[in-house]
């Protein structure tokens, strides 16, 4: 499919439907319908809502941003210091903002991670944003468990380290979640933030405000399939034991391209340990 050019008239009627009130998502709908492809309708949806945005987000229809865990990239540098180790940078994207990390932890915390969890491994829930509560779900195949925060030595020694990493207050973090897949198993895309539209999120949200990152690290290797997928953008991330996937999300809406989802496993099995981190003290 050749390239489509966002013409000045495409932005003013961008302008114009957000002027009038209608959501981006509404927005990008229409321009989808029209013909334009997803990814240069999400382009002039940003470039253009830019400016009118920073002054009219919520009037737009779309959640004012906030400051995000991130790591100091600042002179592009290969490695960094964690504190008790030196992590790779391997790759960053920057919208979405993603950046994989190389030899976050070591084989030796990965493996017993998987020990530690595997006797409490249970068919994995989703959060329900109808309820609050959660549920077993057919988009998530996988069996899972959580540890609480700092719930053993290893746990703390890994969330003191993601703290320093990510720069971000330990206290704001979930408690490590363990994530088991087996051959045919998949997340399906999905966003972590939690939706506002929906009914039980007050509830969730009064436990430590929104999800603004996630990091997902990968405690082995399957022997085929299992990337963290971006479907928005087309990038795939492979599971390489040690490494590690970060992205952040600024405000709980689509345009900020985080739609992620776990491939399915194809050969051998996939172990993660995901840390979300919120925008408060997570109890
Ligand atoms: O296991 C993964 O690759 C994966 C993909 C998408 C994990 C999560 N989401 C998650 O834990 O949220
Ligand atoms: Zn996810």
């Amino acid at each position: 499919m050749s390239e489509q050019q966002v013409t000045p008239e495409l932005r003013q009627w961008i302008v114009a439907q957000a002027q009038a009130g209608h959501k981006p998502e509404v927005v990008l709908e229409a321009m989808r319908a029209s013909g334009w492809q997803e990814a240069v309708a999400l382009d002039a949806l940003e470039a253009t809502l830019k400016g009118f945005l920073a002054e009219h987000a919520q009037a737009a229809g779309l959640p004012v941003p906030v400051v995000v865990p991130a790591p100091d990239l600042t002179d592009s540098p290969l490695w960094l210091d964690a504190g008790d180790r030196q992590v790779q940078v391997l790759m960053t994207l920057h919208h979405p903002r993603v950046v994989v990390f190389g030899g976050l932890l070591s084989a030796a915390e990965c493996e017993a991670l998987i020990e530690l969890a595997r006797p409490r491994l249970a068919r994995s829930e989703t959060v329900q944003t109808e309820t609050g509560g959660s549920e077993v779900n057919p988009v998530r195949t996988s069996s899972g468990m959580f540890f609480g925060r700092e719930e053993n030595p290893l746990c703390a020694q890994i969330e003191a380290r993601i703290a320093r990493l990510l720069e971000w207050p330990i206290e704001n973090g979930e408690g490590l979640q363990i994530l088991h897949y087996l051959p045919g198993a998949e997340y399906k895309p999905h966003h972590d933030y939690f939706d506002p539209a929906k009914a039980g999120t007050p509830a969730i949200l009064a436990r430590g405000g929104q999800r603004l990152g996630t990091l997902v690290m990968y405690l082995n290797a399957p022997a085929k399939g299992g990337a963290t997928t971006f479907p928005d953008v087309g990038l795939e991330v492979a599971p390489i034991q040690g490494n590690a996937v970060f992205f952040s999300y600024d405000r709980p809406h689509l345009i900020t391209r985080t739609l992620h989802g776990g491939a399915p496993v194809v050969a051998g099995e996939k172990w993660v340990a995901t840390k979300w981190l919120r925008e408060r003290r997570f109890e």
